[in-house]
């Protein structure tokens, strides 16, 4: 059946159920972004065209509201804990829905059983017909949850499953074996998937697939209103739990209240938190509307170091607002960090919000060292000067994220096996080379590190499509993660299987006295020193985000759309 669009979320909302406070918080949500869901949806079908669109059957199993799980979310809605995961759940859930899918929503072990007709028990009955869904959307409780009651069968139907997974599993984590063998086994990781069977909260780490959530998005009338009464000197802290305003934050809101007056949202309950200093202005733990016109009048948004990577300072600078973080050096990862600390991935952060100083930037946003006071000093003066308009990157509004998970329910399939890949006639070609019409499979880059080539292959049907592919080599120590960003490009995981072949060694003239073909997850990789170039023998193990010091990465990179990572140019 053909999917239609829905604008229309009454259904949605009743499907969502009720009884807990996540759960009318998501619903708070879904309605107060409903009219710029149905804008964009009218806007998509427009883009769309006539395109076929498969509509789907779709479970959505939220694992970690679940009882069985403990469900320690819930209970601190109210309480300043994370709302991260269910601003990005109820965007899930309303993006399929809009997108016409056919949509089950399952929030308890009984429910989960009953949509996937095993008896209840457990495991004693594992499922024994077809899988009733095409895809189901879970989180890595919800996948133990099915692990126990779905049985031997879970091994048959996990090409059909996607994990939401906030910040991320790496490949050598994902490798049950090879995590075992080596250090990378996590309380998380280890399931076999295809590492782009995660879907990640940010585009961090390209080997998952970026699923993301939205924000509010304003309009040009807004806009200027906004800018008109922004208090210029006016500072909100990111931080509405108590502890994340302790220890050693004094020194720099000293400064800070030098120049501005603050204002917190931090939850309490009778009394002032006493980590919050007398001189600042705390409104308490505001429902998300509040927060949105406390952040249309204050012209700084300014991050403590925690928590990592949430939704707030994206809504915060779509209002308009300066976002101030801190720089973290040396930087926070699993090895150093309580808070990674067994998440299955070896990611190192640099601040608090990678992707806003990434991808977003001056003048948006403010990367420095906190413990320099006279940088921070100058950061204040000058964001006071500073004039900025709201901004918003596509892909976070609620057009890009329905563009992004239309492309991936229709283009995705982890189920059918892929055909092996036979290079053939590849020829280097000189950096001025032209770029063929019809697309070369590797057209050169102009930098001194990269080495383009093409062949006259005949392109396999693949998605992202072959056209995207670009051929790089990284550094020593470098990962493609890294190759591939600093030459304007993403490391494309799917486009592994085209590389890892004799053939573009030697395309790329690297010099091999042996190629060994082995299971690492660096590779494909060659030592320059040595001249051994490795392949890669277990393809679950490509991964962009592998790097080792004396070796080069061969990278498979892609364009990307503009405010729109996850697609490459010819990717919708
Ligand atoms: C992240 O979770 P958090 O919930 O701590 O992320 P935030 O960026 O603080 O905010 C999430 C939402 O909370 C809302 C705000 C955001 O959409 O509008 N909010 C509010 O309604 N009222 C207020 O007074 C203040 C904020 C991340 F998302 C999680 O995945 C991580 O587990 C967590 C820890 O790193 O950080």
């Amino acid at each position: 059946r053909q999917a239609a669009f829905r604008t229309d979320l009454s259904v949605l909302l009743e499907q969502v159920g009720s009884g807990k406070e996540s759960l009318s918080f998501m619903k708070r949500r879904i309605r107060r972004l409903a009219q710029q869901w149905a804008t964009a949806a009218n806007r998509l079908d427009v883009k769309l065209g006539q395109r076929w669109r498969d509509q789907k059957k779709i479970l959505v199993h939220v694992g970690f509201l679940t009882e069985e799980s403990g469900d320690v979310f819930s209970p601190k809605v109210l309480k300043g804990g994370p709302l991260g995961e269910m601003v990005q759940w109820a965007d899930i859930l309303t993006a399929l829905h809009v997108l016409g899918h056919n949509l089950k929503i399952s929030m308890s072990v009984k429910d989960l059983q009953g949509f996937l007709g095993v008896p209840p028990g457990r495991g004693s009955c594992p499922l024994t017909g077809p899988l009733p869904f095409d895809l189901i959307y879970t989180d890595y409780h919800g996948l133990q949850q099915m692990k126990q009651h779905m049985g031997l069968s879970l091994k048959k139907h996990k090409c059909h499953i996607r994990v939401i997974d906030t910040f991320g599993t790496e490949p050598a984590y994902n490798h049950e074996e090879y995590a075992t063998l080596h250090g990378y086994r996590t309380n998380w990781g280890y399931w076999n998937l295809n590492p782009r069977q995660y879907m990640t909260m940010f585009p961090h780490t390209p080997d998952n697939s970026f699923m993301g959530f939205v924000s509010e998005e304003l309009n040009e009338t807004e806009k200027r209103s906004i800018q008109q009464n922004k208090v210029n000197n006016m500072a909100v802290v990111y931080g509405k739990e108590a502890s994340m305003w302790k220890q050693g934050k004094d020194s720099f809101l000293e400064i800070l209240h030098r120049y501005m007056e603050v204002h917190g949202t931090v939850y309490y309950e009778t009394q002032r938190p006493p980590e919050v200093p007398p001189f600042v202005k705390n409104h308490g733990l505001l429902p998300q509307h509040e927060l949105q016109q406390l952040l249309r009048k204050a012209k700084l948004f300014i991050g403590f170091g925690f928590p990592y990577e949430g939704p707030a300072p994206l809504e915060a600078i779509a209002n308009g607002c300066i976002f101030l973080q801190p720089k973290f050096q040396p930087p926070h990862s699993s090895l150093n960090h309580e808070f990674f600390r067994g998440k299955p991935t070896s990611r190192e952060v640099f601040s608090q919000h990678p992707y806003a100083e990434q991808y977003i930037g001056r003048p948006h946003v403010m990367t420095v060292d906190y413990n320099n006071s006279l940088e921070f000093d100058s950061a204040i003066k000058e964001i006071m000067k500073t004039k900025v308009e709201p901004f918003l990157p596509y892909e976070y509004t609620c057009e890009g994220m329905l563009e992004r998970v239309h492309a991936y329910v229709q283009n995705q399939d982890f189920c059918v096996p892929e055909p092996p890949f036979v290079p053939t006639n590849f020829s280097r070609q000189g950096s001025a080379a032209a770029v063929r019409p019809n697309g070369p499979l590797f057209v050169p880059i102009p930098n001194s590190t990269a080495l383009g080539w093409t062949s006259n292959v005949t392109a396999p049907t693949a998605w992202p499509p072959l056209s995207s592919l670009r051929l790089l080599v990284s550094q020593e120590g470098q990962s493609c993660v890294d190759a591939c960003h600093s030459a304007g490009f993403i490391c494309e995981p799917a486009h592994f299987r085209f590389i890892n072949n004799k053939e573009s060694l030697r395309g790329l003239e690297v010099q091999c006295e042996v190629v060994d073909s082995e299971i690492n997850h660096i590779l494909p990789a060659f030592s320059v020193l040595r001249r051994e170039c490795g392949l890669q023998r277990e393809p679950l193990l490509f991964s962009c985000a592998g790097h080792s010091p004396k070796y080069r990465r061969v990278c498979p990179c892609r364009d990307y759309r503009r405010g729109q990572v996850a697609l490459c140019r010819d990717c919708l």
